[in-house]
């Protein structure tokens, strides 16, 4: 289905990304699979080689780093310059605490990651998918935190909010291309997200999901292809999607026990 497509995926390493590394090497795509963790994504990489025989190619990056985005993007070598997908999917929640009492660091984390760095990746590869012909397509991974706050997440629902609008900003930008701006906006999904936000406290972190079947990486990578398979004439801006017992941020529906 993606023959001869380069899909570049960050936050490779884990979760959501992950399952979109896997879903798209099944269904024949050329992938650039970044995260910080390089070994994460080699040991993927050799899976998806030996499983699919999979074109793989890995980029140990960090997206906070605009100088590191901007010479990984620059120094590709041409046949992985053509970019026709870019799912910015790296991202995180660090911290889980009203504002006035939160920690700045957990913030700048936040931005710097959910925000900054999607922002860095899609002004180095857009540029490319222009070379390009005009085509391609940004898949950003929002939240529905993006869409409502809720209790102790100010932070990371504003960053969330932030790619919704800059998903729109980037798509009205864009009108006059064949390029397709996608936001993916998941609810629960038990991936390391809970693991990473509560600072690697695995209690607190398996609670969120207890009770509840949530959503997996599959399923929103599974969206992700939904989004990337429509015939070209057809832009899908926006998917939510929740746990059948999730209705909005704070509306969850758990089992006792
Ligand atoms: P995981 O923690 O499982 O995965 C997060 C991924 O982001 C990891 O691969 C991590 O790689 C990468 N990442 C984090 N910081 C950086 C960085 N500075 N540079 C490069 N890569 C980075 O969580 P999810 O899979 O759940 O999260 C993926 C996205 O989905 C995030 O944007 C998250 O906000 C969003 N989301 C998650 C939901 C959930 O309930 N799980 C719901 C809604 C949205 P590494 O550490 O190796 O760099
Ligand atoms: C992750 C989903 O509801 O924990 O973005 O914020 S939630």
């Amino acid at each position: 289905m993606f023959n001869n497509k380069t899909i570049f995926i960050t936050g490779a390493s884990s979760g959501i990304g992950e399952a979109c590394a896997r879903l798209f090497a099944q269904n024949g795509a050329k992938l650039i699979l970044a995260a910080r963790r390089y070994d994460r994504i080699q040991q993927l990489a050799d899976e998806l080689v030996k499983q699919f025989k999979s074109d793989v190619l890995c980029l140990k990056l960090d997206v906070r780093n605009r100088e590191e985005v901007k010479n990984t993007i620059e120094n590709l070598s041409v046949p992985w310059k053509k970019i026709d997908i870019l799912i910015n999917n790296a991202g995180l929640a660090s911290g889980f605490a009203k504002l006035h009492e939160g920690e700045i660091d957990d913030w700048e984390i936040m931005i710097d990651t959910n925000v900054k760095g999607l922002l860095y990746l899609t002004r180095h590869v857009v540029p490319i998918m222009m070379e390009n012909g005009g085509e391609g397509h940004v898949i950003n991974i929002g939240s529905i935190a993006g869409i409502a706050a809720y209790p102790y997440g100010a932070v990371y629902c504003g960053s969330k909010a932030a790619v919704r609008l800059i998903s729109d900003g980037l798509r009205i930008d864009l009108v006059d291309t064949h390029i397709r701006v996608s936001n993916i906006q998941p609810g629960l999904a038990e991936t390391e997200f809970s693991l990473v936000r509560f600072h690697g406290d695995r209690d607190k972190a398996d609670k969120v999901y207890q009770g509840l079947e949530a959503l997996t990486g599959k399923d929103i990578a599974e969206m992700a292809l939904f989004c990337a398979n429509r015939p070209p004439h057809v832009q899908v801006c926006e998917i939510t999607v929740t746990p059948t017992h999730q209705a909005s941020a704070q509306n969850v529906f758990k089992t006792e026990g």
